[in-house]
């Protein structure tokens, strides 16, 4: 589907180191892409029903720098996002509110679309809705069928008499391909088991082999949403589990292996531990080399979500007259991978910060002025700010070095560089 519009990026003197970023998955730093190959990423898109908060747009920011980064490097960048435009939670919203599924979430994607555009964050080169992707993924799941990794488990709910729901077989994964439970999220089955309780897993239902045995296909149920699998029939007609719509939108726009699966952290487990485990099924290789999680924002003392009702959203803010970059500032504060707290009052720190960096670039030194056009200074600070994002996308460092850099005034020509830096690499235009 469309995304929205790429913002300008300026392009920089020489090119930027390959940023080392943290690998969930083994505890340790990697290299996020190889300089000999495609440089490709994979983030896990909105399901559309409460966007866009902070702790969305924290995510995508962060991985916003990481795509910045790999051009700033001279990287050929290949990056996709879905859509999880049919999932329950969407369905349950639409219910709830009396709205047809596909205008909430049409409404939805448009609204996450402006705001993204407002925020000036890259867009994906592929934006995918499971809802375009339903064929393949039926016939992922019938490959998964005919090599024994799934199963089906009995639904007397179901529209049709003999259907049933198609159901991942964790232990014959284990035994056919290289994955195993945990390989991904480096979690013990406690902690996974309490986490997929949590996020709506079905432990108990009768018929898994495995409690943690994740949903591949829902066949059809009344007054839901279906389509027909004409050319998988032993599939049925119905919709897509979530974890194997992300393996296949994947691999079908990047490839068996890329270089960064990403999204927020409540991600690990069981979404990317089973969106790996099903890539491996059905290809042999490992799904990402590096699985990257953002820290979950929240508000009010809790993880910020609809259901909780305690949501700041990005265009709330943007009607307040609170400037994008300020937003994007607020946010770039933060560690990326650190949980944080949106704070009443952030937004107009921001905003102050943003107001000295203006201030300060509208001082020119004269001096230096009648001396040439001198760009040293902002040679350092982009260096600096290189150095900074390489590590683990050092977004808070590389904004106190921007600090220090506006206390004192710089030539013309440094300013005007330094002001391209900030727009190229943390997407602040001054
Ligand atoms: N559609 C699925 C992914 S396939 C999904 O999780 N959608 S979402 O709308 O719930 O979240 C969209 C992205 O924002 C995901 O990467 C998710 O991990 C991230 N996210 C959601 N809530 C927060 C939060 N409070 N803080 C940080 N990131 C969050
Ligand atoms: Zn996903």
């Amino acid at each position: 589907m469309r995304s929205w519009p790429r913002p300008d990026v300026p392009t920089l003197p020489g090119a930027g180191p390959v940023p080392r970023i943290h690998d969930d998955s083994s505890g340790h730093f990697l290299e996020s892409a190889d300089r000999s190959a495609r440089a490709t990423l994979y983030v896990c898109g909105i399901t559309p029903y409460d966007a866009t908060h902070i702790g969305h747009a924290s995510t995508y920011l962060a991985f916003d720098t990481l795509v910045r980064l790999w051009h700033d490097a001279g990287l050929e960048v290949a990056y996709t996002q879905n859509v999880t435009d049919v999932d329950d939670p969407l369905l349950e919203r639409a219910t709830a509110t009396g709205v047809d599924w596909r205008e909430l979430a049409a409404s939805q994607i448009e609204l996450f679309r402006t705001d993204m555009e407002a925020l000036g964050v890259i867009p994906p080169d592929a934006y995918i809705g499971v809802t375009e992707t339903i064929d393949s993924i039926a016939a992922a799941v019938d490959q998964l069928r005919a090599r024994g990794i799934a199963y089906q488990v009995p639904t007397p709910d179901a529209s049709e008499p003999d259907a049933a729901d198609w159901y991942f077989d964790i232990a014959a994964a284990e035994s056919a391909t290289p994955w195993i439970l945990g390989s991904e999220s480096g979690l013990d089955r406690a902690t996974m088991t309490a986490l997929f309780a949590e996020r709506g897993g079905d432990l108990d239902r009768e018929g898994k082999r495995d409690p943690l045995d994740p949903l591949l296909w829902r066949v059809e149920r009344e007054g839901e949403p279906a389509w027909d699998t004409a050319s998988v029939p032993l599939i049925g007609r119905g919709r897509p589990g979530w974890h194997i719509e992300c393996s296949v939108i994947a691999r079908e726009t990047l490839g068996d292996t890329i270089c960064v699966q990403g999204g927020g952290g409540d991600l690990v487990f069981p979404h990317h531990e089973f969106s790996a485990a099903h890539a491996t099924a059905l290809t042999g290789e490992r799904f990402a080399r590096v699985n990257a999680h953002g820290g979950l924002v929240a508000f009010d003392g809790e993880k910020m979500s609809k259901s909780l009702g305690n949501l700041v959203l990005v265009s709330q803010l943007r009607a307040a007259g609170i400037e994008p970059a300020a937003i994007r500032l607020a946010i770039l504060g933060h560690p990326y991978r650190d949980d944080w707290e949106w704070l009443r009052g952030d937004e107009q720190l921001a905003t102050e910060r943003l107001a000295r960096w203006r201030a300060g670039a509208s001082r020119i030194d004269a001096d230096a002025l009648t001396a040439g056009l001198d760009e040293d200074d902002a040679l350092e600070l982009l260096a600096g700010i290189r150095t900074r994002l390489h590590d683990d996308l050092d977004t808070p460092g590389a904004l106190a070095l921007v600090d220090d850099w506006f206390d004192r005034p710089h030539s013309a020509a440094s300013t005007a560089l330094a002001a391209r830096t900030l727009d190229a690499l943390l997407g602040i235009r001054l």
